[in-house]
């Protein structure tokens, strides 16, 4: 048994674990980060693919901007089709020049990881014990004891922080949603150089991108739905008929699919996001349908707190941010949440909406978000994220 020391371990090298490892070292504390995975395979998960302009902002104040800014697509806009016509929110005139940039979220996680700390990749059995605290894991064959002042338990959904919380402390609110969306990657132009997202009776579907040469492309599909189902010319047909434009041919380009998989909808929280000195952050404590873009956002915007927290008790002795964590960031988790449900909402074919009543709501919803700047607004300012949250 190796005894190691840190002032912070961090359990998982996605987004959250990643960016509060150079928030903390650029603070001058000390931090190992533990990765189940493996570096090639964190390197190369396909996942997220939108960046709020406050994670743009915190990159580039990491001094890990600079590839995102080369390789990234800043979009002030996006497109809600419905009825066979497109109408595009300017959400950088209804923000005061606020956008998103569209850089995959493994690129994030490549800058990150080039950009240098102590990160553990391929480490097993990592067990915590909440109040010494204390990380227990093994590595490349030695077993190791890491002691430390406080644990951030980064590990994702299915990681295992938030178990280490006795049974009976967390609440946990979920809602499961009734379809998943189908997901591919393609070497072949996106049919706009802004995101799409549509409303059809056949289903939703959203055109993203990669690059100008790499087509994102998701269509709504039963969350039971089996991927070999999923023919790649059946994907192209089927996404071209719910983006149809009324009174013009319109066929989506095909292309090389490079990547495809299907991702299951949820909501979650639990809370609250602390226990002990095990602090929890990003999907490893809630979780959002991906309508609204705000994953991986949400979780840079929990360390984003945890770090500061961390840094005015290890560096000042200050207590108070800490213990008001969870509080402090459960409002804004809340607040996504509702912005996420809100879009998977509007936007989704709803398998037991048998007489339509629900399409015509959703329907009126999208020509009066359309339609008035106020209710544009709202969309435009969530969408790109607000202000120092
Ligand atoms: P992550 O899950 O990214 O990272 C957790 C890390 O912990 C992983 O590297 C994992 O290997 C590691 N880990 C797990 N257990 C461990 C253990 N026991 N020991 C050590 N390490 C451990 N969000 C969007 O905004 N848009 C999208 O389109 C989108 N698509 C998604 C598609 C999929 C298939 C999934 C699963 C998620 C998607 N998300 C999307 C959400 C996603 O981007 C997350 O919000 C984001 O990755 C959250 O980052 P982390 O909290 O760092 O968790
Ligand atoms: C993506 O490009 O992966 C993407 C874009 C917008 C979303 C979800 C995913 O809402």
């Amino acid at each position: 048994m190796q005894r190691i020391r840190a002032e912070v371990a961090i359990v998982g090298a996605g987004p959250a674990g990643l960016v509060l490892s150079h928030l903390l070292a650029r603070a001058g504390i000390d931090c190992v980060v533990l990765e189940a995975r493996s570096r090639e395979y964190v390197e190369q998960r396909v996942r997220a693919g939108v960046l709020e302009q406050n994670t743009v902002d915190l990159l580039d104040a990491l001094g890990v901007g600079e590839r995102m800014h080369r390789e990234g697509l800043v979009h002030e806009g996006i497109e809600l089709r419905f009825g066979g016509r497109g109408h595009r929110i300017d959400m950088a005139a209804l923000t005061g020049g606020r956008a998103i940039t569209v850089y995959g979220q493994q690129e994030v996680v490549k800058d990150l990881i080039a950009a240098g700390g102590d990160i553990r990749f391929e480490v097993d059995d990592v067990r915590v014990d909440v109040d010494r605290p204390r990380v227990a894991f093994s590595h490349e064959g030695a077993e190791y004891e890491l002691d430390c002042d406080a644990v951030a338990g980064c590990d994702g959904f299915h990681g295992v922080c938030r178990d280490c919380v006795p049974a009976g402390v967390l609440d946990v609110h979920e809602r499961v949603y009734p379809f998943a969306w189908l997901g591919i990657l393609a070497h072949v132009a996106p049919p706009s150089h802004e995101l799409i997202y549509t409303h059809h009776d056949r289903g939703f579907a959203l055109a993203s991108m990669r690059s100008p040469e790499v087509t994102r492309l998701y269509l709504q599909v039963p969350p039971d739905t089996d991927v070999d189902d999923w023919p790649d010319d059946r994907i192209w047909e089927e996404a071209s008929m719910r983006m149809a434009l009324e009174g013009q041919e319109f066929a989506l380009q095909a292309g090389e699919v490079f990547e495809k998989g299907v991702t299951p909808m949820r909501s979650y929280v639990c809370a609250p996001m602390q226990h002990g000195r095990l602090y929890l952050a990003g999907d490893a404590v809630h979780i959002v349908p991906p309508t609204g873009a705000k994953g991986l956002n949400l979780a840079v915007a929990d360390v984003r707190v945890l770090a500061e927290a961390l840094t005015a008790w290890l560096a000042d002795g200050r207590e108070d941010l800490l213990d008001g964590y969870s509080d402090t960031c459960l409002r804004r988790v809340w607040r996504t949440q509702y912005f996420s449900y809100w879009m998977t909402s509007m936007l989704h074919r709803m398998p037991d909406d048998t007489d339509g009543f629900q399409a015509q709501l959703q329907r009126a919803q999208l020509e009066y978000v359309c339609s008035s700047e106020a209710a544009s607004r709202s969309l435009a300012e969530n969408y790109v994220g607000f202000d120092r949250v």
